[in-house]
């Protein structure tokens, strides 16, 4: 009998009327597929979305030549308005093997946090600068970016990456902090990050290249990019996206993982959760409260790419759902009621798109579940 994987007394459980539901003939010959499918949790279609195709934004928010824009922070809405805050750049991007002194490596470099809002949540009226660069010496003087927002007890939190120069491949990136009173700013820059690599790899020789490596180190040795900082459980989690010295391709894309730092207050000290990776897949960092835990959207890279993920505790993940052609980057609509269902948070909300190598925009994304497939004409019952 192939049924190795499940217990003989779960087996005698599983009723004819089930069996018959999964489509299974033969309660003796289980394939591989039958027994996983025997052991589906009853999570139901919630958590199974499909994503429409994404929409421009209107106003200053609309793709713009020579402008980067990019990396939305979650949506927030106050009184009856609408704010995201993002990554703004401008000119070309020439990578490493120029002038790193007067020229940008990335089209996230040389950014400042830029912010904007909305009535509608279509048409944008780009603000201003919410957090600049700092002065030169800074540990943030080369670029501020990728921001997310934490409104939390009326205050208004914004962390970010951080880089400081010169911005060269080897360069450590770390997360700076600020907090206002207002939406509007002004915001109050934390004098040291509140989180930075791990520093136990050890670089290779002295040639500028991030795959040489004598140690790896830690899941986050190299960059820690993507915060996101959650009130859960009275404390203050700081999701992150850890990239490692010596990073490799692994199941077609990225050594790319998340990890989390706890703070008891919103300013820190944040320290990092001894469980850490958290996740062995995924890029920017998605995650928001559900059913007393929090769940996590998993995008482009790693093998457990393209899955949402929830963990009842925020820190012990397991796959709830597979997702095509997630967005990235995204920002999500945090004014919804996120409880109303596991997936409310992803029906709209803001993602970037690369329009060239130079310059990005911002869009919005929306999605719906898929709730009955039938012809012209049939009905569902
Ligand atoms: C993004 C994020 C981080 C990286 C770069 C800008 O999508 O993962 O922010 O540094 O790409």
């Amino acid at each position: 009998m192939q049924t190795e994987n499940i217990k003989e007394e779960t087996l005698d459980k599983v009723t004819d009327a089930e069996l018959d539901r999964l489509g299974i003939t033969h309660r003796t010959h289980l394939s591989a597929a039958s027994k996983r499918a025997l052991q589906w949790p009853k999570i139901g279609n919630d958590w199974f979305i499909e994503f429409n195709d994404l929409e421009p934004l209107k106003g200053d928010l609309a793709y713009e030549e020579g402008v980067c824009r990019r990396d939305p922070s979650a949506v927030i809405k106050v009184d009856d308005t609408y704010y995201v805050w993002y990554s703004k750049s401008v000119g070309p991007t020439q990578g490493f093997a120029g002038n790193i002194d007067e020229e940008k490596v990335f089209p996230w470099d040389r950014c400042d946090v830029w912010y904007a809002t909305s009535k509608d949540g279509y048409i944008w009226k780009e603000q201003g600068i919410a957090v600049a660069r700092g002065e030169q010496g800074a540990y943030d003087d080369r670029s501020v970016f990728t921001a997310e927002i934490m409104v939390y007890e009326g205050k208004y939190y914004l962390s970010y990456q951080t880089v400081k120069s010169p911005y060269t491949v080897r360069v450590k990136n770390q997360v700076g902090l600020a907090w206002a009173e207002r939406p509007e700013g002004p915001w109050t820059k934390l004098p040291e990050p509140i989180l930075s690599p791990a520093d136990n790899g050890i670089w290779k020789g002295e040639e500028d290249n991030r795959f040489a490596v004598e140690k790896k180190g830690d899941f986050d040795s190299h960059k820690v990019h993507d915060p996101c900082i959650l009130p859960f459980k009275g404390k203050f989690y700081l999701y992150y996206k850890g990239e490692q010295m010596g990073e490799e391709i692994t199941f077609g894309g990225r050594q790319i993982r998340h990890g989390v730092a706890i703070a008891e207050h919103p300013l820190g000290p944040y320290v990092k959760s001894p469980y850490n990776p958290i996740s062995n897949s995924g890029h920017e960092i998605c995650v928001w409260p559900y059913n007393g835990g929090i769940a996590s959207l998993i995008t482009t890279d790693g093998p457990e790419k393209n899955t949402i993920q929830w963990a009842p505790d925020g820190i012990n993940f397991e796959i709830v759902a597979s997702i095509q052609n997630p967005p990235h980057a995204i920002g999500l609509n945090r004014t919804v009621d996120t409880e109303k269902n596991p997936t409310e948070i992803l029906r709209w909300g803001l993602t970037h798109i690369y329009n060239n190598d130079d310059y990005q925009s911002i869009l919005r994304f929306s999605s719906y579940h898929k709730t009955a497939h039938t012809a012209i004409g049939e009905k569902a019952i």
